[in-house]
């Protein structure tokens, strides 16, 4: 018979669907013709599939919403950034960079802060100066000074009912960590990152997806670069939600906020209205791309 569910693990040529209607998990394989047209399930895709023998067959896999490459995964609705204070350090290019991939999937980020009980107060004050550019930005940040307070953590876990959400960031900022304090029986692995750095890998090795809160929430792999795939220099400014508040105000319509006369963008990035370290990244990365371009 032919069912609807959700890939919600894959393991060795495994994946473990959620059945749409009974809720129940169901073992699958894909089926070869899959790797012939070129498209591999991931984790987060709508499949039907058909449970007639021991073991499921996937069928065809619906159109995604989205999906990403680093972490892969498809149909995302949220992304929690999880961002360490220390170790790793806190990198306002890094955040950007992350925000700007999730932005450019239409995936709506929220920013956690970690690893703040290993910071003094005075760090912790230049961290706090570093977050308000991104409350200019309307982005929904968690950034209490105790990282774990349950309050705090109870008013994430209240984003999740009905959707995706995925926890990303840097290998080692403490998303897994994050996760087993939202529920403790989850009990993922984690580790410290010399060890991780030592073993030359990261703790979190696949994409999953758990049930919390009534929705779905995807533990990943970190990572320690990443880069800005298929965005291109039209679209980058209108990746920075602070930006876009203004560009209405710049002289020229399409004004990349660079060199333009009457630019509103820099007029508030003066006023310090838009944070100076959120502009210099957007140029930052307008390299980046100018300089694929040129590598391709
Ligand atoms: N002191 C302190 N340690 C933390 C905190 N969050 C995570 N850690 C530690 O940091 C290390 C890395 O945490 P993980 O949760 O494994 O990090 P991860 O982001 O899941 O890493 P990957 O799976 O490699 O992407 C572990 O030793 C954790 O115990 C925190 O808020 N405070
Ligand atoms: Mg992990
Ligand atoms: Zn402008």
């Amino acid at each position: 018979m032919i069912k609807h569910g959700r890939i919600i693990k894959s393991i060795s040529g495994f994946y473990d669907v959620i059945d749409n209607e009974s809720e129940k998990l169901v073992r699958t394989r894909a089926r070869g013709n899959f790797r012939k047209r070129g498209i591999k399930p991931i984790v987060g895709d709508m499949v039907a599939y058909d449970d007639s023998g021991d073991l499921g067959y996937i069928l065809e896999l619906l159109p995604r919403n989205n999906s990403l490459v680093r972490p892969p995964i498809a149909n995302v609705d949220q992304a929690i950034v999880v961002t360490s204070a220390v170790e790793p350090k806190f990198s306002s290019n890094l955040l950007d960079k992350i925000l700007v991939n999730i932005e450019h999937n239409d995936i709506e980020p929220l920013i956690y802060l970690t690893k703040t009980d290993m910071i003094d107060e005075d760090a912790y004050a230049k961290i706090s100066e570093q977050l308000e550019g991104y409350y200019e930005a309307d982005y929904v940040i968690f950034d209490d000074k105790d990282n774990y307070n349950p309050q705090q953590v109870q008013r994430l876990q209240e984003h999740f009912a009905d959707k995706v959400t995925v926890f990303t960031g840097q290998s080692g900022a403490g998303k897994s960590t994050l996760l087993n304090h939202i529920d403790p029986e989850l009990a993922i692995a984690t580790a410290a990152i010399s060890q991780t750095l030592n073993r030359g890998k990261h703790t979190t090795r696949q994409v999953s997806l758990f049930e919390i809160s009534g929705g779905l929430v995807a533990d990943t792999p970190g990572f320690s670069s990443l880069e800005l795939i298929d965005i291109d220099k039209d679209e980058l400014p209108t990746l920075f939600p602070e930006f876009v508040k203004y560009s209405s105000e710049c002289q020229f319509r399409g004004c990349r906020h660079v060199n333009e006369p009457g630019c509103k963008v820099k007029e508030m990035v003066d006023s310090g209205k838009i944070m100076k370290s959120r502009y210099d990244n957007y140029l930052y990365f307008l390299n980046e791309i100018n300089s694929y371009k040129k590598r391709y």
